[in-house]
């Protein structure tokens, strides 16, 4: 039977923000782990990926950042494809949804469906900001969910629930852009009419058949990803618009539809195909062949992509026609971190560049660390004390323990030769037995997607000869039995050629630097189990530490670090652009005491004061009315900017300005000193 052929794709990024160790444990490294084992087992494959650059993600961003849509996927998607090569995610394309191919091939699907009669459209109110004159769909909206009655709900989705929503199902919408309620009106939109494909997509999800046909087997399916395609089904699948009012994004190629672009949600898997495009081009070959015929199309992604990869993205496929559904669509829960859910808003995340610029010799003990915990069935966590802990006892103690030994007893008795394998005792049986039995298990469960246990699996291994080593005490024996040593210390160095095979999936940099020790190299995995990968007499090489232990301060570091840059959910500004010391020396603020007081006229906000400074009296307007009546504040000694440029206000020349304390409802409060100190004085 000739091997499976698969396209893997992992989840575009939006080229909006850096990644997180949660988009790694949850899409990523499971990508790369699958993949890299496919290849060793010569399945032919292509591994695609690139960065998601359209959307409201993206605008808003930009927004915040004061700098331009196309400048933020440019910075992203740089900062994202650096993290991914440093991090040596294997993909055979880090494409970009930007790219002149993407829009063309989006705008060909839309048209072939548009074409057979696939969209209906529809015109309909929506919301609309009539500050920014912009509609209002997805993240440009929000609201309170009519579900969980969670305040912050997005115009497509509660992050909360995870329910689907529509802008007008939310109660109390406001704009994202203005802050404003936004009003209704009048526009026009192609629609994918979902509910003309429950049928289908029941019997497809469920038993895997499409048309009568099987298809893929749904075993391996998640039962969270079934559970929650099913749950959507059954509320009955409602039309849902394919284009959006806005000038960011893939154009709808239609006569008539200036200022309308693609829904972000259409571009974006279409993005698989179009980075398989490319990639074919660069490298001699056909698209078609990676998304036709018989072949696995298998989606990685988070579990608040799965309607879009496993309901919509195959309705659109199967209305293309011609193309493959997915087979499967594993989908990850969420990664919490040490005690709460990471967040770019509040800062409370771990960045994959980040750590890689820290550590740039740990990649291996972050992905084992992370496939260890990766959030497979249920949400998980990451605390960096589980890190220490487990690169300390399982990859240092057990793993580098194990390895070591081997080598170094090698160098020490042998000169780093392999010594023959002699006659075995029914222990070395057992052992080498349960040495061969291992790489099929894991095999096994990489195929189920259950990479949590093949790499625990794997570990297996490392354990099997540590615990080897550790009774038999070849460092003992070799005063008594040097014959048996030989024996024992080549049964170990077989065990390291074999975890330099099973290793290479998940630990690829390890398992090389075994490759390295051994002299050995194998990237096909059906060698693995084998008991005589290494010939007596070949060399190994002296062995260096493979994982050093991760000290406590490392862990305190991290975990003070987390807390010292979180920015707190609060309704104040976040903080301003940094300014050097210098330009703060140029503010001249000193103690000033309120000698006069007295209401401006017509201003109800504004009190004139006359201010002794210590250097002279001047008269400073201040719009402190509503918080303080005159005659309180006379002999106020309070804070002055006195180098304020004058200004006329209310046609009173002001010359400085009152230093005022504010909180978040915008009450003001003098910032006097505590200590009775004279005006003139100034602030250190
Ligand atoms: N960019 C959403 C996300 O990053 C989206 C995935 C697209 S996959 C085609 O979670
Ligand atoms: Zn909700």
């Amino acid at each position: 039977m000739s091997k499976a052929k698969y396209t893997i794709t992992a989840a575009l990024p939006y080229a909006n923000g850096p990644l997180h160790l949660g988009h790694v444990a949850g899409v990523y490294l499971p990508a790369d782990i699958f993949v890299r084992f496919l290849r060793m087992n010569n399945h032919d494959v292509a591994f695609i990926c690139g960065s998601d650059e359209h959307g409201a993600a993206i605008t808003l961003r930009a927004k915040k950042e004061g700098i331009t849509p196309q400048e933020i996927v440019d910075k992203y998607n740089h900062i994202i494809g650096k993290a991914f090569q440093d991090f040596d995610i294997s993909f055979d394309i880090f494409h970009r949804t930007s790219a002149e191919i993407h829009h063309k091939t989006s705008q060909d699907f839309f048209l072939k469906l548009y074409e057979n009669g696939h969209f209906t459209e529809e015109t309909s109110e929506q919301y609309f900001d009539e500050e920014y004159q912009q509609f209002l769909a997805d993240r440009y909206i929000t609201g309170e969910c009519p579900k969980c009655q969670n305040p912050n709900a997005y115009g497509d989705q509660c992050e909360k629930c995870g329910s689907d929503l529509s802008p007008t199902e939310l109660k109390n919408p406001t704009s994202t852009l203005s802050g404003k309620t936004p009003v209704l009106r009048t526009t026009s939109h192609w629609y994918l009419p979902m509910n003309r494909h429950e049928e289908w997509l029941r019997e497809w999800i469920k038993e895997g058949k499409l048309d009568g046909v099987q298809q893929h087997d749904p075993k391996p399916w998640r039962n969270q990803v079934i559970g929650q395609c099913m749950s959507w089904i059954d509320g009955g699948l409602h039309s849902r618009a394919m284009t959006r009012d806005l000038d960011w994004g893939v154009k709808v190629p239609l006569p008539n539809a200036d200022g309308k672009v693609l829904y972000v949600w259409l571009d974006a898997p279409i993005g698989y195909i179009s980075a398989t495009k490319q990639w074919a081009l660069d490298n001699n070959k056909n698209w078609e062949d990676y998304w036709t015929g018989d072949r696995k199309l298998v989606h990685f992604i988070g579990k608040d992509n799965i309607v879009f990869h496993a309901v919509i993205f195959p309705i659109l496929l199967k209305n293309h026609g011609g193309l493959i559904l997915p087979d499967n669509v594993p989908a990850y829960e969420f990664l919490n971190l040490e005690g709460d859910k990471f967040s770019t808003s509040r800062n409370w995340a771990v960045w994959l560049h980040e750590y890689i610029a820290a550590y740039p010799d740990k990649m291996d003990e972050l992905k084992y660390v992370l496939t260890a915990i990766a959030p497979e069935t249920k949400d998980a966590e990451f605390t960096w004390k589980e890190y220490q802990t487990r690169v300390n006892s399982e990859l240092a103690d057990i793993l580098g323990n194990f390895v070591n030994r081997a080598l170094v007893l090698t160098q020490k008795y042998y000169e780093g030769k392999v010594p023959h394998q002699g006659e075995l005792t029914a222990y070395d049986k057992e052992v080498l037995a349960e040495m061969q039995a291992i790489p099929e298990r894991i095999s096994k469960l990489v195929y189920l997607y259950k990479l949590r246990d093949a790499q625990a699996e794997a570990m297996n291994l490392a354990r099997l000869g540590n615990k080897y080593l550790a009774e038999l005490e070849p460092w003992k024996l070799i005063k008594t039995d040097e014959k048996r040593v030989e024996t024992i210390m080549n049964i170990a160095l077989q065990i390291t050629a074999n975890l330099s095979i099973v290793l290479q999936p998940f630990l690829p940099a390890t398992a090389e630097k075994l490759s390295q020790f051994l002299n050995f190299k194998a990237n096909d995995w059906a060698l693995a189990g084998n008991s005589n990968l290494l010939e007596a007499g070949s060399m190994t090489n002296p062995p260096s530490i493979i994982f050093q232990k991760i000290e406590d301060s490392l862990v305190e570091t991290e975990v003070s670090k987390l807390t010292a840059t979180q920015v707190m959910e609060t309704s104040f500004e976040p903080q301003k652009a940094t300014v050097e010391f210098d330009d703060f020396t140029k503010l001249d603020i000193r103690l000033g005491t309120i000698l006069e007081a007295e209401k401006v006229e017509k201003a109800d906000k504004l009190l004139k004061l006359v201010v002794d400074t210590g250097i002279d009296k001047r008269t400073i307007v201040s719009g402190i009315a509503t918080h303080y009546q005159p005659a309180d504040i006379i002999g106020k000694t309070v804070q002055v900017l006195l180098n304020l440029a004058p200004r006329k206000i209310r046609g009173i020349e002001s010359q400085g300005m009152i230093l005022m304390a504010e909180d978040a409802e915008g009450n003001l409060s003098f910032m006097s000193p505590e200590k009775d100190f004279p005006a003139g004085g100034g602030i250190a």
